[in-house]
């Protein structure tokens, strides 16, 4: 796989014992997903937000850019192992979770390759929610506002003027 741009999602709303709080763990993640050759080319600020749905006490929200050569299933499994590296524990939808990496948009468009779609639970590139979610938009816009959805062809501009 060549070198493709990834916008990818941070967040976290637990403190973790050796990083510290989810700010933090948000930069060390950056620092593990370096480690791993992912190249950072724009991190966002971290922003500190209300949490979406019962998962309890707020998040700490982060985007970056970033390329890799790994496809989009091979970075979501490099995702997982980080975020199992953290101490994330499985369970609990949209539970408290010291780390959560998503991944937003791609260089090389959707994931499955069109025309195929993701079926339930499996890896959906653009994120399902992006345009939903302004902790997701909030922090994106400033590091990459032209961007475009490749199904709706809206930008990421676009996408959070429409949140309102
Ligand atoms: N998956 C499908 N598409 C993707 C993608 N583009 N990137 C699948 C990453 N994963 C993707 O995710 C569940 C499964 O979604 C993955 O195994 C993958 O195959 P998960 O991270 O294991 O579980 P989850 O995050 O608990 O569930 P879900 O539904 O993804 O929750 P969200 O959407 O991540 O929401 N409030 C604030 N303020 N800030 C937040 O960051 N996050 C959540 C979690 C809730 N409330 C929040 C925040
Ligand atoms: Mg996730």
């Amino acid at each position: 796989m060549p070198r493709t741009s990834y916008a990818i999602a941070l967040g976290s709303n637990r403190r973790h014992g050796r990083h510290g709080s989810p700010d933090r763990v948000i930069a060390a993640a950056l620092d593990a997903l370096a480690a791993e050759g992912v190249t950072i080319i724009r991190m966002s600020r971290v922003i500190a937000t209300a949490a979406l749905g019962p998962a309890g006490r707020g998040f700490a929200n982060a985007a970056a850019i970033v390329e890799s050569d790994l496809t989009p299933p091979a970075l979501l499994a490099l995702f997982k192992r980080i975020e199992r590296a953290f101490g994330r524990r499985r369970g609990r939808r949209w539970g408290p979770r010291v780390l959560d990496l998503d991944i937003l948009l791609w260089s090389g468009g959707t994931w499955p390759p069109f025309p195929r779609t993701a079926a339930p639970g499996q890896l959906a590139v653009p994120h399902s929610q992006i345009a939903a979610r302004a902790f997701v938009l909030d922090p994106l816009l400033p590091i990459t506002p032209q961007w475009r959805h490749p199904l709706t062809g809206r930008t990421v501009r676009q996408m959070r003027a429409r949140l309102g």
